[in-house]
């Protein structure tokens, strides 16, 4: 048996963490031939039901699960993680606008990227809580020691969103989707790309020939379904938040198959796509050996699709401004 690979999680008493952490342990995320070992970070407050998850965890006597650190201390949790999953934040409430939680939930991100950097060499890095494009900005600004390239925010939940939506649409399997790229930020502004997705291998435009379905329906179904699973459940999406972040932290962890591709935000060095460089903007990305990742290059995009990708950009730019203050040197 190999060495375990250590997660670190932050918010593990949450609802995503809950949803996560016996998936984890139980192999769903390395498969069933590697240990794990995980490191969970709460708040002082939520020790106590923390503790409950981890008798829980013990309940189900994993065989992969070689051992378990729960701490309020990041630099404990974080001790030499492969994998750092930062959950931990305040959720939307309604009534709570988008500046709000970026000045509620951007501190975190500072003291955490500064623990990051000082305890976890080797890590890579997801964030989920939001604004989980500019939280990863945050965090990264206090982290020199870890290269640009390990840092990635979560928009695969969008990817899934979006590829159920065109696949029930088509009236077809949801694996018969590839090539869905979310671009730009994880809120509204995101532009889901149906124009270079295939079904069954074929242009998603040629299979679903309702084109005003597609540009007017879609995307902002895809767009607010994070607010319509909020409405119709009384509380922000869980299972599938959790599914999409080990999704995500699997695709950049096996060589990406095929000439599929998937979305995550990553660091903008201003090329291929013209956008601004230092913003962690989603992109088409391939892993390439588990390690190293690429920008899918030269994908056509026509007038509609440049403005939408301009526009979550300049709301990134943003978000950038407004925590200027949080960003370290
Ligand atoms: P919960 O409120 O259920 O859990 C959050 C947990 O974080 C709590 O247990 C809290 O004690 C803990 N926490 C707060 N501050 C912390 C800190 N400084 N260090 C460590 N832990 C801390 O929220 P949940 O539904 O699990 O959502 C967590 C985050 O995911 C939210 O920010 C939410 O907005 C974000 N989401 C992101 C999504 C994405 O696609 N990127 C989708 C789902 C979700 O909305």
């Amino acid at each position: 048996m190999s060495q375990p690979i250590k997660v670190a999680i932050t918010g593990a008493a949450g609802q995503i963490g809950y949803a996560m952490l016996f998936r984890i342990a139980s192999g769903g995320l390395f498969g069933p031939d590697q240990p794990v070992t995980l490191g969970l970070l709460e708040i002082t407050p939520a020790l106590g039901a923390l503790n409950g998850t981890l008798m829980e965890l013990e309940d189900c006597a994993f065989p992969l699960l070689h051992g378990v650190t729960a701490t309020d201390q990041a630099e404990e949790a974080f001790a030499d993680a492969d994998w750092v999953i930062l959950v931990g934040g305040l959720p939307r409430k309604e009534g709570m606008s988008r500046a709000d939680l970026i000045r509620a939930n951007g501190p975190i991100f500072t003291g955490q990227g500064q623990a990051i950097n000082a305890v976890a060499p080797r890590a890579r890095v997801l964030v989920v809580a939001n604004p989980c494009n500019t939280n990863c900005l945050i965090a990264r600004s206090h982290a020199p020691n870890l290269p640009a390239d390990r840092w990635f925010a979560m928009t695969r939940l969008d990817e899934n969103r979006a590829k159920a939506q065109l696949a029930a649409k088509a009236g077809v399997n949801v694996g018969e989707v590839s090539r869905m790229t979310i671009w730009g930020n994880h809120s509204d502004t995101q532009y889901p790309d149906y124009k270079n997705a295939l079904i069954s291998g074929r242009p998603a435009t040629e299979v679903i020939p309702d084109h005003s379905w597609l540009a007017e329906t879609f995307i902002p179904t895809v767009a607010k379904r994070g607010g319509a699973v909020i409405k119709a459940r009384g509380a922000s999406s869980a299972a599938s938040a959790a599914n999409a972040a080990l999704d995500s932290v699997r695709s950049a962890s096996f060589p990406t198959k095929g000439e599929d591709w998937h979305s995550v935000a990553v660091v903008s060095d201003g090329n291929p796509y013209g956008v601004p460089g230092g913003l962690m903007y989603s992109f088409p990305i391939r892993s390439i050996d588990g390690q190293a990742w690429s920008i899918v290059p030269d994908l056509p995009l026509d007038g509609d699709a440049r403005s939408r990708i301009d526009a979550s950009a300049r709301e990134l730019e943003q978000e950038r401004e407004a925590v200027k203050d949080l960003l370290g040197p």
